[in-house]
């Protein structure tokens, strides 16, 4: 591994090192005096010895960041400097063995806290962010989640300019103070990890409304903006309504608060945070109306708001006993935003997109060296495991669960687990054991899944003999190694299976050996062991196995389909996702067949199938316009990368580009009768957000999309017109989408007229920023650069650098994977200038050099160059450094 200039490399943590606390808080008082120069934070913490943790007598060893420690009085006496120790993140107190009182006096500079952790201003506003470790940044604490307080908050500030004071629980008192400044006392009910707590000041327009929960409680609902914004959060607050009546109906949970407050922030690390009844939200996923977001934006909004209103079970009242076990609430509660969003929407349609953001996102760092169980075991920096494996795979991982106990099954797993836990702070191995108990499930293997990484691939063969009617299905798995697990244990894998039959219906499936199989069309087949044949027998000939039906499993899956078999599977499907992948696979056989070509120096050209595919699905009019949109689009360059042994970036360019051009150009004239009869459904204004008015939105977006790549002019007349920004943002996009790679004047023009028009409104801007570092253009890494010095542009705005920077190292691979390096040159820039602002962002943008072996070997040079550029500077922090050390190892 490459040697770092850190003197000392940052040292891991260890799941297997986990200790409970030695001191318990039961209550906090803190008092937080906003000033100019000076925050000044008082905390009095009542506490006892951890029963748990042993007897007798024990320092009190507490966190804490970037403060300046004033005065600490023990059990009412203040003690002397020489009784206690200030390290340069622990502050160590004499041993205790009772019950005690302490109060912490120290004073911070939330005016200097670029790193958007702890309390921190932006703007005329103060905000927190405190997971996971951002409280000691406030004050000292034993800041870890297995530590859960009462907590009592009362904030002081100039009250012309902070006239908003909120923090968690309810508002118990307000008052006047001298000079011009007041105050407000909240207080919390329920225990919570110090991860939990929030606090906003600051000038901000409210708008409230009211929920009557299913046991008659009213609580009052306020969502907070700067001011202006009042009208953009309609969508946002009807979204929390619903998300709070679906937990209602199907878990059973009720709101326990009277009041529940969103603030909406635009400096804002990531999405949102669900701080007990004070949620914080990143304002681009909160504000929100036809103009300027689009219908993307509105269903992010409403997914994003679901989620954090779903941790106040599943993370708040059970929170985690260490940040190991982060899966416990992120994976659970996004099982739970999704479920929800399906139930909202079209079931099918959300599970095709989940599953993409899977296999585009998390499946590569699956197999590259930042891999990790959905249960870590180490980490450095704990901001650096909020990923798409402890999320997304963690939502896969309780989905399983979900498949294998049946809905009813796993709600009685859920009662369990809240009457067992509610209050505590638990392990993901508490959640299982709560299934388990509940269901008399065994899932001992089943834990593997959150103790293993890597994706496993499953083999799926059959042959079917006309004589005796079986058709033998043989699965096999297998989990290549990561880092630090050299080997794997076969994992329990649900495949919901099924036969379809040559007329396209599903068979009824009969298990050799079963007198009758109940008529049932799916079955849930558990391979378990490395390998197993299962046999169904009355099966005719030709019929074709639908696997992995709803993706049942986070895998990779091998199946002997020929390519007939998935385009009768494209056109026959039953089950939604099935019937995507099967034109997935077609089209992903095809492409790389074309990338082949383009390598051996032939001219690329598209299998026919897959035109003839599209042409069906076309001609459908079964299908829902969303879930066609989704069939229509091709795999994204991305997954065609990680298909191949080396992702031939220019090749798997070219080669989709002229799939386009060819589905495009062939179907000219069923795209344009579609755009038209959908265009003509939309009425004025687009202010439909009904799921099939999205839905013909993004289909006719799709059709103009491959109008233009057709490269007839008719396309690009259509999509100028569609971009001119008085549409609706939905419509503007799609077109500005599907011009931004041409180098035509009318695609300058189109964005910049869309500049002009919005260059004041920063969530719009960065719509825009994005667009300009996501062209395949080759002018575009000058654009970028250029555009730092756009006066919309931030460094110290999370969102702004997302858009321009990230939009092009993550959203454009053809023009960061230029061969010269450049990309990665601008890249490891970027990093270092934001890593002495903003070590969490800086880590993240970080990613797109990590998985540098799967590139030829003059661009994993030049990547891994990058890499030392980075990993060699000395000021380095340990999220940064964790990041490229890994990705070097
Ligand atoms: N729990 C937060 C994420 C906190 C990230 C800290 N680096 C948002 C969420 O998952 O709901
Ligand atoms: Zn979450």
């Amino acid at each position: 591994m490459d040697r770092a200039a850190h003197e000392t490399s940052p040292q891991p943590v260890r799941l297997q090192d986990y200790a409970p606390p030695p001191h318990l808080i039961d209550s906090v008082e803190l008092t937080v005096e906003l000033g100019d120069d000076w925050t000044k934070v008082t905390a009095i913490l009542s506490g006892r010895r951890n029963p748990a943790a042993g007897s007798g007598p024990a320092p009190i060893v507490l966190d804490g960041q970037d403060q300046q420690l004033q005065a600490v009085t023990l059990d009412g006496r203040r003690l002397a400097e020489s009784e206690y120790q200030v390290g340069a993140e622990k502050l160590t107190l004499p041993a205790v063995d009772g019950p005690f009182e302490l109060m912490i006096e120290g004073r911070i500079r939330p005016q200097d806290n670029t790193a958007l952790e702890g309390l921190y201003r932006s703007g005329g506003l103060y905000c927190t962010q405190c997971e996971a470790e951002g409280f000691r940044r406030i004050t000292y604490y034993p800041d870890r989640p297995d530590v859960m307080a009462v907590f009592t908050v009362r904030i002081e500030a100039d009250k012309e300019r902070f006239p908003v004071l909120l923090a968690n629980g309810n508002c118990v008192e307000t008052g006047e103070l001298p000079f011009g400044r007041h105050f407000a006392v909240w207080h919390d009910p329920f225990r919570k990890p110090a991860y939990l707590f929030a606090m906003v000041a600051g000038d901000l327009g409210c708008v409230e409304d009211s929920y009557v929960t299913r046991s008659g409680r009213e609580v009052t609902l306020r969502i907070y903006v700067d001011p202006g914004n009042e009208g953009r959060t309609g969508h946002a607050m009807e979204s929390l309504k619903r998300s709070m009546r679906w937990d209602e109906e199907v878990y059973g949970f009720e709101y326990d608060l009277d009041v529940f407050m969103i603030v909406a922030v635009s400096a804002f690390n990531m999405g949102a945070m669900e701080n007990k009844g004070l949620n914080i939200f990143n304002d681009k996923f909160i504000l929100a109306d036809p103009d300027t977001a689009t219908d993307g934006d509105f269903q992010r909004i409403e997914g994003i708001v679901a989620h954090e209103y779903f941790h106040n079970w599943t993370g708040n009242r059970i929170t985690c006993r260490d940040w190991f076990q982060l899966s416990l609430k992120e994976g659970l509660t996004v099982f739970r935003d999704q479920e929800f969003s399906a139930d909202m929407h079209d079931r099918g349609v959300k599970r095709v997109s989940d599953v993409r953001l899977l296999r585009t996102v998390q499946f590569p760092e699956d197999a590259g060296p930042t891999a990790h169980p959905v249960r870590p075991d180490t980490y450095i920096e704990i901001n650096n495991f909020y990923t798409v494996t402890v999320y997304e795979k963690g939502s896969e991982v309780v989905r399983m669960i979900h498949t294998l106990l049946g809905p009813d099954g796993f709600r009685k797993g859920m009662d369990l687990y809240v009457e067992r836990h509610d209050g505590q702070a638990v392990t993901c191995d508490d959640f299982v054991a709560a299934m388990e108990d509940a269901t008399g499930v065994d899932l001992s293997r089943f834990r593997l899944w959150y103790s293993q990484a890597g994706t496993p691939t499953v083999t799926a063969r059959w042959q079917h003999d006309p004589a005796t009617r079986r058709l033998d299905l043989t699965l096999s798995q297998a989990t290549p190694s990561t880092p630090g697990q050299p080997t794997k244990q076969p994992m329990p894998i649900p495949l919901r299976t099924a036969l379809i039959g040559r007329n396209g219906a599903p068979l009824p499936l009969r298990l050799d050996g079963e007198p009758d199989g109940g008529g049932a069309t799916e079955r849930v087949l558990v391979l378990d062991e490395a390998a197993t044949t299962v046999s169904f027998v009355d099966v005719p000939p030709g019929a074709v196995p639908s696997l992995l039906r709803g993706f049942s499993a986070p895998v990779k899956l091998d199946a002997a389909w020929s390519e007939e078999d998935l385009a009768f599977l494209a056109g026959a499907d039953d089950d939604p996702f099935g019937r995507w992948e099967a034109l997935q696979s077609l089209s992903t056989r095809a492409l790389l067949a074309m990338v082949g070509a383009l390598r051996a120096g032939k001219p690329a050209v598209l299998d026919q199938r897959v035109v003839e595919a599209f042409r069906a699905s076309l001609a459908d009019d079964r299908l829902e316009p969303a879930f066609l949109s989704e069939l229509l689009a091709l795999p994204g360059e991305s997954l065609l990368g990680q298909a191949l042994d080396v992702w031939h970036v220019d090749e798997v360019h070219a080669a989709r580009a002229e799939a386009r051009r060819v589905i495009g150009e062939t179907l000219f004239d069923g795209w344009s009768a579609l755009y038209e009869r959908l265009s003509a459904a939309e009425p004025a204004g687009g202010a439909d957000l009904s799921t099939a008015a999205m839905g013909r939105r993004a289909l006719a977006n799709a059709a103009l999309a491959y109008m233009v790549a057709s490269g007839r002019e008719e396309g690009i007349r259509l999509a100028v017109a569609q971009a001119r920004p008085d549409g609706t943002m939905t419509r503007v996009m799609g077109a500005l989408v599907a011009l931004n790679d041409l180098e035509r004047p009318e695609r300058d023009a189109a964005l910049a007229a869309f500049h002009d028009r919005w260059q004041n409104d920063p969530l719009v801007l960065d719509k825009w920023f994005a667009l300009k570092a996501g062209s395949a253009r080759t002018d575009t890494l000058d654009q970028v650069k250029g555009l730092l010095e756009h006066p919309g542009f931030s460094i110290r705005i999370p969102n702004r650098v997302r858009a321009l920077i990230g939009g092009f190292t993550a959203g454009n691979p053809v023009r960061f994977h230029a061969a010269d390096g450049s990309g990665y040159d601008f890249l490891a820039e970027q990093v270092l200038a934001l890593d002495a602002i903003n070590p969490q962002v800086a880590a993240r943008m970080t990613q797109p050099l990590v998985r540098w072996r799967k590139f030829d070997a003059g661009r994993g040079k030049a990547m891994t160059d990058a890499l030392r550029r980075i990993i060699h500077s000395p000021t380095l922090s340990k999220d940064v450094y964790e990041i490229a050390s890994k990705a070097l190892a």
